[in-house]
């Protein structure tokens, strides 16, 4: 049976979208509006009515990052989902560590400058947003030296669950001068011909 991804491409599905594109497993998008979230039947399949959700057959799941590592596990080849017990807790590491440590800075900013009429922004709370964020990326930046992916020359599920947090650092033209292995990193990350088919999605 087909898998189907709710959520709208312009929200936290565009994880679960660039995945299925990655992983290249067919897929049924329900974009959703956001309106719809809170009404009955989509709280059948999502109690929190957020998005992204992932029903596969009679399998529902919430929470992009937990989304992601499913289906990386349950369809990553040539390892992209890796085989050592130890290497997957490094995929989980990074990818709660972009949740926790990154995610909520960069949407403070990106929702400011995007999603706020002018008069009701917070410049105080954006300035404070912004001095979070050195700190996690440096060391970021420090895991990325002498190395192309997080897991070395590979590129693996870690790198598209911190990628897909860390391009909203595009938008808000986060300045990675002090960071250079964090933005080569993420333009090659971003460069991939999947996250572009996610991008291009409704
Ligand atoms: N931690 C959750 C966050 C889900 C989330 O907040 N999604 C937003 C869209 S990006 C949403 O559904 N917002 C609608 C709402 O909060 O009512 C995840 O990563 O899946």
């Amino acid at each position: 049976m087909t898998i189907k991804i709710y959520g709208p491409a312009a929200s936290r599905a565009a994880r679960a979208l660039w995945i299925v594109h990655e992983l290249d497993i067919p897929f049924e998008h329900v974009p959703m509006e956001m309106k719809e979230l809170k009404g009955a039947e989509y709280l059948k399949v999502n109690p929190n009515g957020k998005v992204p959700t992932l029903v596969d057959g009679d399998f529902k799941l919430f929470e992009s990052m937990a989304i992601n590592l499913y289906l990386a596990a349950k369809h990553g080849k040539d390892g992209f989902y890796p085989a050592s017990l130890e290497d997957q807790a490094i995929c989980h590491q990074w990818s709660f560590w972009g949740m926790t440590e990154v995610e909520k800075s960069l949407l403070t900013v990106l929702i400011d400058m995007f999603m706020t009429a002018p008069d009701k922004r917070k410049p105080e709370t954006v300035a404070d947003a912004l001095k979070a964020l050195p700190r996690p990326f440096n060391v970021l930046n420090g895991a990325l030296q002498g190395r192309d992916y997080l897991m070395g020359s590979q590129f693996t599920v870690a790198d598209l669950n911190l990628a897909s947090i860390c391009s909203w650092a595009r938008p808000i033209k986060f300045d990675f001068t002090p960071f250079p292995n964090v933005g080569t990193w993420l333009d090659r990350c971003l460069s991939r011909p999947a996250y572009k088919a996610a991008r291009a999605t409704k």
